[in-house]
């Protein structure tokens, strides 16, 4: 059957009706701001928001603001502002469109309407998924300052980046009189919250401001595997929508969300759709940072390192299950309080079977990006508690010293890997001046203060299982690596 309609609100009519918004376009009033329009706010924090103003009213449409493509924007205008969800992995594709975006904003492109949007009183949430260098904080949550960022902060030049959209959209809503608002991180970092309250604050001082009162900084954990859209996922939304979508993102069925309930002015009812409000949302983030995403991290390094494209061919490499059981039960687990109900293990069960949806065709490339900001929430989180507690670093090591060999950007045969991350430069002096040995590579990136705090860094514990690990992987490679662990 060939799909001629475009998505929008025209097309709306011929949609099926499982496919259909959950709300009426158009008709809800903006009352969140959401900075970083990429796939997984739509398919996450806009999914949950659409169901609970479906279930229970309130002025809680988005705006939604790329901060630097276009891309999404254009498209999104054309299909006035409608876009779909693919659900896949469970046998049927399912697809339907999202209706609850109630406004559009570029942050590089027109920063002025953004911090006008934040400060409009209508507006009580400006939420967040940037990713971790978004930020721009060391791991010990200093603001990184430089003069291009002093010069947004102060005013002297337009507020693209994410702690001046912050810091001068605060004080636009101050000087507006706006009223109470929350600042709700997303991303996946330890105390996201707080993080992100501590940031603010230094972007303020740095401004010649302080924080107002009434301003929420609930920490959060966010959970569903979107990975980047591929043609294949585009051509599938439109045969289970009828209708072409230039923009649909592409999702497993699980999804989970737990948030800290601190919102002085107010939230949709997204427990009614499924969310978990707590006031202690601690345990939920450490066992996903640790038992999600530093499990994701390890099959993506050892995978890419061995070849592998995708996350399910990572999980299919001999070995591997065997290799990430044991991270989960033996170094992950004595590390977490799991939230009451839940054990580390069957929770890490579900991240392996999450892993292994092969529809997703998630890279291994696009998990391992990024590693410097990502490893330190995920991974040595874990490592630093098992040494605290006296025991060793344990299959933690091997994933990290993956991460090393990542990081001199070619895999077991020869073949380049490219090193996506904010410190690529920094990462590649530090290995050219290194000789190219066991201990020259861990010592070299060791001694990335911006990566490892100080404790680790020093810790010779830790740095001989690095360069055991390396070693091996010289040797052996990772594929025989791994695979001599699963037998
Ligand atoms: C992944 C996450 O790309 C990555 O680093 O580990 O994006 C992961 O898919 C999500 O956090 C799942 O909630």
């Amino acid at each position: 059957m060939a799909v001629t309609y475009r998505l929008g609100r025209s097309a709306l009519t011929s949609l099926p009706a499982e496919s259909l918004p959950a709300v009426t376009p158009g008709l809800v009033r903006p009352g969140i701001v959401h900075l970083g329009l990429g796939a997984f706010h739509r398919a996450h924090q806009a999914e949950f928001t659409e169901a609970a103003v479906a279930a229970s009213g309130g002025d809680w449409g988005i705006v939604g603001v790329a901060p630097r493509s276009r891309a999404v924007l254009g498209a999104l205008r054309e299909q006035d502002m409608l876009y779909s969800v693919l659900t896949v992995g469970d046998g049927d594709d399912r697809a339907r469109a999202i209706g609850i975006l109630a406004g559009l904003g570029h942050a590089a492109g027109d920063p002025h309407g953004v911090l006008t949007a934040i400060a409009d009183p209508g507006i009580r949430i400006v939420s967040l998924t940037v990713t971790e260098k978004a930020y721009r904080m060391d791991p010990a949550g200093r603001l990184l300052l430089d003069d291009a960022l002093r010069a947004q902060l102060t005013g002297a030049a337009p507020a693209t980046s994410i702690p001046a959209l912050l810091a001068r959209g605060i004080l636009a809503r101050q000087a507006a009189g706006a009223g109470p608002l929350t600042v709700l991180c997303c991303d996946n970092m330890q105390g996201n919250g707080a993080r992100v309250r501590g940031l603010v604050e230094q972007a303020l001082d740095v401004a010649g401001a302080a924080l107002p009162s009434g301003i929420g900084f609930p920490s959060t954990m966010v959970d569903r595997i979107v990975p980047a859209t591929s043609e294949d996922h585009r051509r599938r939304a439109a045969l289970a929508l009828g209708a072409q979508d230039a923009v649909p993102v592409v999702a497993e069925a699980f999804t989970q969300w737990a948030i800290e309930d601190d919102f002085p002015g107010g939230r949709p009812d997204w427990a009614a759709a499924g969310a978990i409000l707590t006031d202690d949302v601690a345990p939920w983030e450490t066992l996903k940072l640790r038992a999600l995403n530093g499990v994701h991290s390890a099959a993506a390094y050892l995978g890419a390192l061995a070849g592998r494209e995708m996350i399910a061919d990572a999980l299919d490499m001999p070995g591997m299950i065997t290799l990430l059981r044991r991270l989960i039960a033996e170094d992950i687990a004595p590390t977490v309080r799991p939230p009451a109900g839940v054990t580390v293990v069957e929770y890490g069960e579900t991240s392996l079977t999450r892993f292994a949806n092969r529809e997703l065709g998630h890279r291994t490339l696009q998990v391992a990006m990024d590693g410097s900001q990502k490893l330190p929430y995920r991974l040595l989180g874990t490592i630093q508690d098992r040494r605290d507690a006296g025991a060793g670093p344990g299959w933690a090591a091997l994933v990290l010293a993956a991460w090393m060999r990542f990081a001199r950007g070619y895999a077991d045969s020869g073949a380049t890997l490219p090193l996506d991350d904010p410190l690529a430069t920094r990462i590649r002096a530090a290995l050219a001046d290194a000789p190219d040995t066991p201990e020259g590579t861990v010592d070299a990136l060791l001694a990335l203060d911006e990566v490892f705090p100080p404790a680790l860094a020093g810790d010779d514990v830790l740095r001989a299982r690095l360069i055991h690990w390396t070693a091996e992987f010289a040797r052996h490679g990772v594929e025989a690596t791994v695979r001599g662990l699963g037998s």
